[in-house]
């Protein structure tokens, strides 16, 4: 295993030029340090256009198996999960190796018992329980395809995802726990499986004990299930390319999209990534904050760290309760060594001052890390000064859902950092900036859009049931190269600072909501005609929402109508797509061709109306105005 690690830059530098010179005796290193089931005997095939990509062929292999089975014998009683509940009073849990395998073989049996098979859908919908991890492990032992859906999601979305996908199952709590808020699971589980009509049975583990529906004939008790099977369910062998997961995402249009990930090319891709990001060493405790319902969740802190055989900490909690000071706690607690978050907590827990880190030594950390959107100057100092004393190295990780693994980060103690740069591709990363005439720009701090030239073994396959649909959001705007849908730019040492979407897609607090996917939330309100949102700079959640909203009648109360929408809005998608500003408009700038000018509408909500550029090519361009004279009263 030592041969794969990066520990210099000599050893970077060489990695990457053979991962670029030798693309498939790069990544086959990779991949033989897992047991196989049955030998690849291709490592990549691959086209843009289709586009089809293929990574290790004829090969047989299974996730879970590599997870867990691989470690029996090595090091079984080392801690697997690490589990600190949401009330820091109650009891935590650690799960050995021996264990954490005990339980995913049984559950895999439970779900086998439920009617699952190869290849069916399992929608999980669950709050960060370590039961959670035994689901997904569970489902990928057996072949069947997990569809992860966020438990902050609303039933509707609930819904749509398990109807896109046709799920046979739903796994989930009957209620759970985040800060003193007490959640109904199930209720929204209930709510959501009545849109369906694929869903067979549902699995239902305790957490809050609250007295929930169980209804006859669909509904089951997850502690009973475990005690009717025994603990042996040998690991089916997957073809390399066999579907391992789909996680549903927004885009610029339309719904969310299932992206598909598939088996061994995952594996060795967030393999691969978290051994060198996070630079993990044997006996070091690893955390990361994120939720299992989000692709970070799934990469770094399931599948990642268990294929690279480390302790894992899941936390239930949220940063905030009982204080300020829970995260510093926590690492404090396990003795944490790395700790991946997201701007947005480091934005939130620096607006509390210093006092609840103070409290704290967090002298164990070693390397610090960051996901899921732009960090800014402040929260960078910040997070590396007082919680990385200044001596963590501040990994920025850039990726995506439809990436799998992180594709852009510095390795701690090997890349030269740069506040606010993701910096360098890691090897088998083939980055280029484009312009929009997808030129290439060579120039530092040139800003451009930014594509990758070649696969990785981690690059989403399709999206379920809409092949088409994953050419055009992916592969069409420019012939031949994967498309992000964000903006970068270099500076003159090659280090890549990606600035943000360029398309219709807002990052709140790290989750990614589509314009497209709001608006028809906020149409859903009988008396509105048309809306646009847009996004708009927000000091703690990264972006904001701000909501045009024309209406079919005068509105009374504002303040009446727009709790109204809020409400829609969160029995839509969920409570984090609310808007944060709501503006009821006579009418939308669009030009001749009946396009919405979003572009105004940003500039609009941004407070920069000095620069609105040409506004009289527009279809009605007084309501510009209008618009503005409004708008400075909302803000
Ligand atoms: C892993 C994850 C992807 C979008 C991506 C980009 C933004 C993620 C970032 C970042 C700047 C970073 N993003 N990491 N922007 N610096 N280190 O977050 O996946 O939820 O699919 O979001 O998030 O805009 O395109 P996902």
């Amino acid at each position: 295993m030592e041969d794969i690690r990066i520990k210099s830059k000599a050893d970077y530098q060489a990695a990457y030029q053979e991962s670029v010179d030798h693309p498939e005796q790069f990544w086959a290193k990779i991949a033989d340090t897992f047991d196989w089931k049955k030998p690849y005997d291709k490592v990549l095939e691959w086209e843009f256009e289709t586009p089809d990509i293929k990574w290790f062929q004829g090969g047989q292999i299974n996730m879970a198996e590599n997870c867990l089975d691989r470690y029996l014998e090595t090091q079984p009683d080392k801690t697997a999960i690490l589990w600190e509940p949401n009330d820091p009073n109650d009891d935590n849990i650690a799960w050995s190796y021996k264990e954490l395998h005990h339980r995913v073989c049984k559950f895999a049996n439970v779900l086998k018992a439920n009617g699952i098979e190869k290849g069916d859908r399992v929608c999980i919908y669950m709050p960060m329980v370590p039961h959670l991890a035994v689901a997904l492990l569970a489902c990928t032992r057996i072949g069947a395809i997990h569809s992860v859906v966020f438990a902050g999601f609303s039933a509707q979305s609930l819904a749509d995802r398990i109807n896109d996908s046709s799920c046979k199952i739903v796994l989930t709590t009957d209620g759970s726990f985040r800060g003193n808020k007490e959640i109904d699971i199930k209720g929204i589980v209930d709510e959501g499986v009545s849109k369906t009509s694929s869903v067979e049975k549902v699995i239902v583990l305790k957490r809050t004990e609250k007295f929930i529906n169980m209804k006859e004939g669909r509904d089951v008790w997850w502690d009973d299930e475990m005690e009717k099977v025994d603990a042996n369910c040998p690991a089916e062998p997957m073809d390399a390319e066999d579907p391992l997961f789909i996680l549903y995402t927004s885009g610029s249009t339309g719904k969310p999209k299932g992206v598909v990930h598939t088996t061994a090319g995952y594996m060795v891709s967030t393999y691969y990534t978290f051994l060198n990001v996070f630079q993990y060493e044997d006996e070091d405790v690893y955390w990361c904050t994120a939720d299992i319902g989000w692709i970070t969740g799934h990469s770094y802190i399931v599948y990642g760290p268990l294929l690279a055989g480390a302790t894992t900490l899941m936390f239930e909690g949220i940063p905030t309760w009982p204080d300020a000071g829970r995260f510093w706690a926590i690492v404090d607690k396990y003795q944490v060594n790395q700790l991946y978050t997201a701007p947005t907590a480091i934005r939130s827990l620096m607006a509390n001052g210093l006092e609840p880190v103070a409290r704290y030594s967090l002298n164990s950390l070693k390397v610090i890390g960051s996901v899921g959107e732009p960090i800014n100057e402040e929260a960078w100092k910040w997070y590396h000064t007082y919680i990385g004393k200044g001596k963590c190295p501040l990994v920025d990780t850039w990726w995506q859902t439809e990436n799998g693994s992180i594709l852009i980060s510095p390795i701690p103690h090997v890349t030269d950092i740069r506040p606010m740069y993701a910096t360098n591709p890691l090897p088998g990363v083939q980055p280029i900036i484009l312009d929009k005439d997808g030129n290439e720009i060579t120039e530092p701090h040139e800003e451009g859009l930014l594509c990758m030239k070649f696969p990785w073994p981690s690059i989403v396959r399709t999206l379920y049931g809409d092949h088409d649909r994953m050419r055009n959001t992916y592969f069409s705007t420019f012939k031949g190269y994967y498309f992000s849908g964000d903006a970068a730019k270099r500076d003159n040492k090659g280090r890549y600072r990606i600035i943000g979407r360029v398309d219709d897609v807002i990052n709140v607090s790290g989750h990614r909501l589509g314009t497209a996917e709001l608006e028809d939330a906020i149409n859903e309100h009988p008396w509105v005609v048309e809306s646009a949102v847009v996004g708009f700079p927000h000091d703690i959640k990264g972006q904001g929402i701000y909501a045009y909203i024309i209406t079919e009648r005068d509105i009374d109360s504002q303040q009446a109508f727009k709790d109204e929408i809020n409400e829609t809005v969160r029995k839509e998608i969920g409570p984090i797509a609310k808007p944060d500003i709501i503006q009821v408009v006579p009418g939308l700038p669009k030009t001749r061709s009946g396009k919405i000018m979003r572009r105004i509408l940003r500039k609009i909500a941004e407070g920069d109306i000095s620069t609105l550029g040409d506004t009289s090519t527009l279809l009605n361009p007084d309501i510009v105005d209008d618009i503005v004279e409004e708008a400075t009263t909302v803000n």
